[in-house]
């Protein structure tokens, strides 16, 4: 280690991250070792190297720089991602896990001189605001610089984090080797591709793939250690947007955290005009002293993914990613130093050089698939701060109130567009019972119906059931819960035709932001609370400007009892294999109950919203 490195080093005179950076140094063998603390010239140097290494390229626009990842490395890798478990512990069936001991044996042999040739690189982040009650310090090393930069863009630097740890091994820590690179510097032996994740010491390992969800530590993997001592202790965390909601023409801002599968509407929910983002995909959330919940972003950037946006729908968004910053495109088409992607809105060349290699329209993959022009799952990676719409409370250390959260899933049958539960117990089982379709954002086939609790099934470590039971006691720690609401924005009609424009999103949310302050009535249905028609044709001329037909409402919001049904007997089916807690059970049979009842009270499968309103009025 060169001498300025090992004397900053010794200045955090933690005896734990010396012994993790010798542990790891003599096992990978590196040729070199940076290490990185928070000076800004030593954090823009690892954007310069990635360069060099030929790991990114610098794009036409000043700042902008693309990253390829393997053609097989495009997606969150499940199938490759194990919870190591010590021997005579288990998990839930769901839960991908390996015995610690032969986990840690293969990575060894594995991890053997990985880094020979090749630079290592150690880096102090802080999840969450520094000195914080959230704060989490951790540290990577990776032989990215790539993951390195990517981080830079995505989190808190955080060597001075360490310092406060006064020695102590209260952090977590990612090691990570892209393994091989090709002449272009993408990671060769995916089919060697590991995660494992180790509870026990509050470290992950990931080696031989690039794809920022597999590489970067402090994005998922980070979550599932998070999320394990969210379970040991007394708090949440979540795969959680969290934004601040401004309703039309008043003087306040309501703050609300929701939960989404990767690629369902997330980061657009939380970037609707108007309103103000905090973030877009990962947060902790406490019950604070004044018996109100409390959350933060625990990111400091976007990971966002590109496909769809263009100046129409995510006009901030577009704007970033046309104009000189800070910020790596990955896995897009380029041509003549210019990105492109699916969905940008406006014409793209013929050819080029995407993820494939060299890209010529018409191009086929080995299975004869013809490859499109960017990935479905390309991305953008760029600081929160870049944008208009940054909430001003997205540094306070006290992360801010939540008065509303919501669950949605990509669900093109089942739910309405909105629902609020009729309390927080009913609100963790909408979250318990989120299903949603398949997408790019994980390697596999898409568009198949999935149990998705919470939109953080893949990122739960912990049994399932012991997780829903720190849901149903968070509550009861709060004076006043927050609202839960369940959202589905991809209903279809029997044609497969959307059932909502996308930016209806933004009527559904303001509903709620009233419903949190007590302005509008809703309807009673078997699931939960449904908006009025009157409120929403009143919202859909005030903030969309555009008027709502009684016909939309009513297939909208038509309440699928049979459909329900159906999905009550999948959940409980999935249930049946955890140990679930029994407040679950209650709600799931309330639910049947409500469902049955109703079905016997109409005689029909399917409900009129406007009906089931004129019914109650009465
Ligand atoms: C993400 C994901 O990238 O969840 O946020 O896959
Ligand atoms: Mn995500």
């Amino acid at each position: 280690m060169p001498d300025g490195a090992r004397k900053k080093l010794a200045a955090l005179n933690n005896r734990h991250v010396e012994d993790i950076i010798a542990e790891y140094t003599a096992l990978c063998r590196p040729d070199k070792i940076t290490l990185v603390t928070d000076d800004p010239e030593e954090r823009a140097r690892i954007r310069q190297i990635a360069l060099e290494k030929g790991e990114e390229k610098a794009l036409s626009v000043a700042g902008h720089t693309v990253h390829y990842d393997g053609f097989f490395d495009q997606g969150r890798d499940k199938a490759c991602t194990k919870v190591l478990v010590p021997e005579g512990q288990s998990l839930s069936p769901r839960i991908n896990t390996l015995d610690r001991k032969t986990g840690l044996a293969e990575l060894h042999q594995l991890m053997n001189g990985i880094m020979r040739g090749k630079e290592m690189f150690v880096r102090f982040f802080c999840l969450g605001p520094g000195g914080s009650a959230f704060a989490i310090p951790a540290m990577q090393i990776t032989d990215s610089a790539y993951v390195a930069h990517s981080e830079d863009l995505l989190y808190r630097s955080g060597y001075a984090e360490f310092h406060k740890l006064q020695g102590s091994d209260h952090f977590f820590h990612f090691i990570h080797s892209a393994g091989a690179l090709d002449e272009d510097g993408v990671a060769r032996n995916v089919a060697q591709r590991r995660v494992y994740i180790d509870l026990v010491a509050n470290r992950v390992f990931t080696i031989n793939n690039q794809y920022a969800g597999n590489s970067v530590g402090l994005k998922k993997l980070a979550l599932r250690l998070a999320i394990n001592q969210a379970n040991q202790s007394d708090w949440l965390a979540e795969h959680m947007f969290l934004m601040g909601v401004h309703p039309v023409a008043k003087e306040r801002t309501t703050y609300f955290a929701g939960a989404f599968p990767s690629a369902c509407g997330k980061t657009s929910t939380a970037m609707i005009p108007g309103q103000t983002i905090i973030g877009d995909d990962i947060a902790y959330l406490k019950a604070w002293s004044d018996g109100t919940c409390h959350a933060v972003n625990i990111e400091s950037g976007i990971f966002g993914i590109i496909s769809d946006v263009n100046p129409i729908d995510d006009p901030l968004i577009y704007k970033c990613l046309t104009t000189p910053r800070e910020l790596i495109f990955s896995n897009v088409l380029v041509n003549d130093g210019r990105p492109y992607w699916l969905g940008m809105g406006m014409p793209t060349p013929a050819r080029g050089t995407n993820h494939s290699g060299a890209w010529f329209e018409g191009k086929k993959d080995d299975e004869g698939k013809l490859i499109p022009l960017a990935h479905k799952n390309a991305r953008y990676t760029m600081r929160l701060s870049e944008l208009e719409n940054l909430d001003p409370q997205a540094e306070n250390p006290d992360g801010v109130p939540i008065s509303a959260i919501i669950y949605g899933g990509r669900d093109s049958d089942t739910n309405p567009p909105i629902v609020q539960a009729f309390g927080w117990e009913h609100g963790v089982f909408i979250g318990a019972t989120l299903e949603s379709e398949t997408t790019a954002a994980t390697l596999g086939q898409e568009g198949q119906r999935t149990f998705a609790p919470m939109a953080n099934l893949d990122f739960i470590v912990v049994p399932l059931g012991l997780y829903l039971a720190n849901h149903f006691k968070f509550g009861k720690r709060l004076n006043k819960p927050p609202l839960v609401f369940g959202t589905n924005y991809f209903l279809k009609d029997e044609h497969g035709r959307f059932l909502n424009e996308k930016t209806d999103k933004k009527a559904w949310i303001l509903w709620a932001e009233a419903r949190v302050h007590g302005e509008y009535g809703a309807v009673a249905t078997p699931i939960g609370w449904i908006p009025r028609y009157a409120d929403l044709q009143t919202l859909f001329d005030t903030t969309l400007h555009k008027p709502y037909s009684r016909t939309d409402y009513a297939r909208q919001f038509e309440i699928r009892l049979d459909r329900l049904l159906e999905k009550l007997a999948r959940i409980e089916k999935m249930y049946a294999a955890e140990s679930a807690p029994p407040t679950l059970g209650e709600q799931i049979a309330a639910q049947r109950s409500r469902l049955l009842q109703w079905r016997a009270d109409f005689g029909r499968e399917r409900l009129n919203p406007l009906e089931i309103e004129q019914a109650v009025a009465e």
